[in-house]
């Protein structure tokens, strides 16, 4: 499919979304939301495809939801607006890992979708903020409660009450980020994780990427048990035959995926 907003690519098992509305700092409209979900369920159906990678530019992931579409709209038009909604469900739910890989501003809805990944990735001029209340509205994509379980309840209500935003190091500091790398480097630096996990057993990627969500929605008792069956799952793949095989024969195992 052709894409106006978005970039799509593929390079072996990785696939790479770049979003890409360079005058708008990459503002998520109704056009990108759409195409970026689509993007994704075609990877979504390329058996091939073992991890994804959703990027911006240098100067920004992105600023957020597009302010300018927002700004005529009532509050009606914004709840009908089906647009918005799927999309955090989309990239937080998407069976194979996401990589973020971060620089610039990530702001707002932008930070959202961020915070939607798997792995983070940020560039070392990365700002990451839920400036929505400058703007005199709140988070609405999940930031309120995505980013107080990421840095706590005192961090979380001082960026979304006050709106300022925090850079790569303290976001690493904080947990909010995975790891911090020089600007050249964070595309690369995304490739490399994203390559790590791609060669990994994508069944036991997948059940452990499902399991680490549950984290979020369950107690800690449920979320052990959990986490358990799926633990047993895994006992009837060939990929776990395959890995310990590989690990007595003393060579590098060949995952299959199945
Ligand atoms: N929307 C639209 N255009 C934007 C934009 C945005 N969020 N951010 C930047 N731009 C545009 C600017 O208007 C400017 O366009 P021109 O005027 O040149 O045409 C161009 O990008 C470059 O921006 P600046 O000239 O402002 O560049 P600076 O370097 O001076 O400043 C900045 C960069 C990122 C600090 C600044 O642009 C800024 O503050 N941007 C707004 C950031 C923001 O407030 N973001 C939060 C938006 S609200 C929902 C779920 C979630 C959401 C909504 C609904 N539902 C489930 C229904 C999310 C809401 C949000 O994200």
């Amino acid at each position: 499919m052709d894409y106006e907003t978005i970039a799509m690519s593929k390079d072996g098992p990785v696939g790479t979304i770049t979003l890409n509305r360079p005058g708008a700092l990459n503002a998520l409209n109704e056009q990108m939301v759409k195409e970026l979900i689509s993007a994704l369920d075609e990877f979504e159906r390329d058996a091939s495809l073992r991890c994804v990678i959703i990027t911006g530019s240098e100067r920004a992931f992105s600023a957020g939801a597009d302010i300018k579409e927002m700004a005529g709209m009532t509050a009606v038009q914004m709840a009908m607006t089906g647009h918005f909604f799927p999309l955090w469900d989309r990239v937080g739910r998407f069976p194979k890992p996401i990589v973020g890989a971060l620089s610039g501003f990530v702001l707002g809805g932008g930070l959202e979708l961020a915070m939607s990944c798997d792995i983070l990735v940020a560039s070392e001029t990365t700002q990451l903020g839920q400036p929505e209340i400058d703007i005199g509205v709140m988070p609405g994509g999940g930031g309120t409660q995505r980013l107080t379980r990421a840095v706590g309840k005192y961090k979380a209500m001082e960026m979304i009450l006050t709106g300022k935003r925090i850079g790569a190091e303290e976001a690493k500091a904080l947990g909010l980020v995975s790891r911090v790398v020089p600007k050249e480097a964070y595309l690369t630096e995304a490739r490399k994780v994203a390559s790590e996990v791609a060669s990994r057993s994508p069944v036991a990627v997948r059940l452990a990427k499902m399991a680490v969500n549950k984290a979020f929605e369950m107690g800690l008792s449920d979320g052990i048990d959990f986490e358990r069956e799926l633990f047993y799952l895994l006992f009837a793949s060939e990929d776990k035959s395959e890995g310990m095989a590989a690990f007595m024969e003393k060579r590098s195992p060949q995952f299959k995926g199945k």
